[in-house]
């Protein structure tokens, strides 16, 4: 019955064998090389006695003519008690075959597939793991030995991923050819504007010179109209300084009502003006409120000390001096408005004017008067400094020019820098994915990945976009970091972090993003398939049938 089995096995990957070749296109005289390898290997491996649940590498460590001894060395037993169903090695190794040990493990020889090694609780469970069958040889499970088929897909898999890869990388090394160029490029750009930059410092330089030596002319012409102005200015200030103080004089001696060389209370109170309250009568507070609370005052006190503070009550009399308006300025309408009204309102105050002088009206307190700031008198330049100033106006602005110049080429030397310094992969095999958009949609969403720069999700309802990370770093594992990608600090979650994205990178034809979860909230996982990432050596389609081959 075994003889009859075994034969059969034999045909069977005789044919498998066959059809492989065929359907791979492998030469003959190779194939049957292949054939002929797997068939011998089949044999040693059918015909190497050794306990069940052990692989053939490990045949060697159970001969059955001695006494076992535990794998830990703990314990020596008969043979016979190897696989009886009874754990005595602490380290499972008597119990290869059976689920006696609580870790042992169980080996399935799946030939014509993977082999594979199970945990020993799993052996005769009703379940069958091995696609050989073997781990339920005592169950009432009866399982099928489909480890030919399954091979077969395995390695029709990995035969296609092999040329998969194979494309891929031819693709991956075009992608970091022209990588490189793009650096190199960027590098020779970075050569030419620092030329540029010299050369852009140099007209700056000359035109700081120039602007110097024209604004040095300019300010010599310019020196003497100063000069002037001053003079204008300190004129007028005396002569106004005159005008106030003959006008304090002869205030002061309208008001020394009896010539007697001082202005005291009761003649200030002669004077309607200083009823600050308006109750109809200058107080005595009142009017010494105005001779700085003293009795009366002699002439010089009167213009030095109480003459600034008469005075705004004076003009307010006259009419001349108009306090502050504090309330808001009118818009443009209002003030529109109320010139469409303005005729009605002009009639309308004429015949309010009388009640309104009835009116008890809040007495307005002029503020002390502060002499109106001058504007500086400008005298038109001559010709000569005319143009003086337009030369030195022109000057400024090619200065102006030049510092911009220098700036713009600086920035872009800063720019370029920080992309060289960006990390590509190991042969700059990313970078012509920079400056790109890969989209990706979902029942509700577009998801944007542009690598090196950010992730996000536009619901397709037409809302606006939301920012699931910009550019973070390699994430990838040690073995090769450029297996993931991390976006970090995208828009704010709900009550919660920022959104973050993990892109996870994997071998392609071409670049598309394949897949987009949130597994968690606001954690969002990307699929990037791209030939920069077919790193990988082409699998081997025999490289799982080690062992027990
Ligand atoms: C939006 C989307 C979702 C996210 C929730 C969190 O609806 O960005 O992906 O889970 O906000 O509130």
């Amino acid at each position: 019955m075994r003889g009859q089995f075994f034969v059969m096995r034999l045909y069977t990957i005789f044919v498998a064998g066959t059809m492989f070749a065929n359907f791979f296109k492998i030469p003959k005289l190779m194939n049957s090389f292949l054939i002929i390898i797997v068939l011998v290997c089949e044999i040693l491996s059918s015909e190497v006695p050794r306990p069940r649940g052990v692989s053939l590498s490990r045949a060697s460590l159970y001969p059955p003519d001695k006494d076992f001894t535990c794998f830990d060395g703990s314990k020596t037993i008969p043979f016979t008690q190897v696989n009886d169903d009874y754990c005595d090695c602490q380290d499972a190794s008597d119990e290869p075959g059976t689920s006696a040990c609580p870790h042992g493990i169980f080996h399935c020889t799946n030939a014509g597939h993977r082999p594979e090694n199970i945990p020993s609780n799993r052996v005769n469970d009703g379940i069958c793991d091995c696609c050989d069958g073997t781990d339920e040889y005592a169950s009432d499970k009866s399982c099928q030995n489909n480890c030919i088929e399954l091979g077969r897909s395995a390695r029709e898999a990995a035969q296609r991923r092999s040329e998969l890869i194979k494309a891929g990388k031819q693709l991956r090394a075009e992608l970091s050819q022209k990588g490189i160029q793009l650096k190199q490029e960027k590098q020779l750009k970075i050569s030419e504007l620092q030329k540029n930059k010299e050369e852009a410092e140099k007209l700056k330089a000359e035109r700081e010179a120039l602007k110097k030596e024209v604004e040095e002319q300019e300010n010599a012409a310019l020196e003497y109209y100063r000069q002037l102005e001053e003079e204008i200015k300190k004129k007028k200030a005396e002569e106004e300084q005159k005008k106030n103080r003959a006008e304090a004089i002869e205030t002061f001696n309208k008001f020394d009502s009896n010539q007697d060389g001082l202005v005291d209370i009761s003649e200030l109170r002669t004077r309607e003006s200083f009823d600050k309250d308006r109750n109809g009568e200058v107080s005595e507070e009142e009017a010494k409120y105005f001779l700085n609370l003293q009795d009366s005052v002699d002439l010089e006190t009167f213009v030095g000390e109480c003459w600034k503070s008469i005075k705004p009550y004076l003009m307010m009399e006259a009419g001349v001096f108009k306090p502050p308006i504090t309330e808001p300025k009118q818009s443009a309408s209002e003030a529109e408005d109320l010139q469409d009204g303005e005729h009605e309102q002009e009639e309308a105050h004429e015949e309010d004017d009388e009640e309104e002088e009835e009116e008890e009206e809040e007495p307005q307190e002029p503020e002390q008067v502060e002499e109106p700031q001058e504007q500086p008198t400008t005298v038109p330049y001559d010709e000569e400094t005319q143009k003086l100033v337009e030369k030195a106006n022109a000057a400024r602005s090619e200065y102006q020019e030049a510092e911009r110049q220098v700036r713009d080429i600086e920035n872009e030397i800063k720019d370029i820098q920080s992309y060289l310094q960006k990390d590509f992969g190991q042969e700059e095999e990313y970078a012509t994915l920079e400056g790109q958009c890969f989209d990706y949609e979902d029942l509700e969403y577009i998801y944007k990945l542009c690598p090196f720069d950010r992730t996000t999700q536009q619901p397709k309802s037409g809302a606006a976009d939301t920012r699931l990370g910009s550019w973070g770093h390699w994430s990838g594992p040690e073995s090769n970091k450029y297996e993931q990608m991390t976006y970090e600090k995208g828009q704010s979650c709900w009550n919660g972090p920022t959104r973050s994205t993990i892109v996870r990178l994997s071998c392609g034809g071409e670049n598309k993003v394949t897949s987009v979860s949130e597994p968690n909230r606001c954690e969002y996982l990307f699929d990037f398939v791209t030939p920069a990432a077919c790193y990988e050596a082409p699998a081997d389609a025999s490289e799982d049938l080690h062992d027990e081959l």
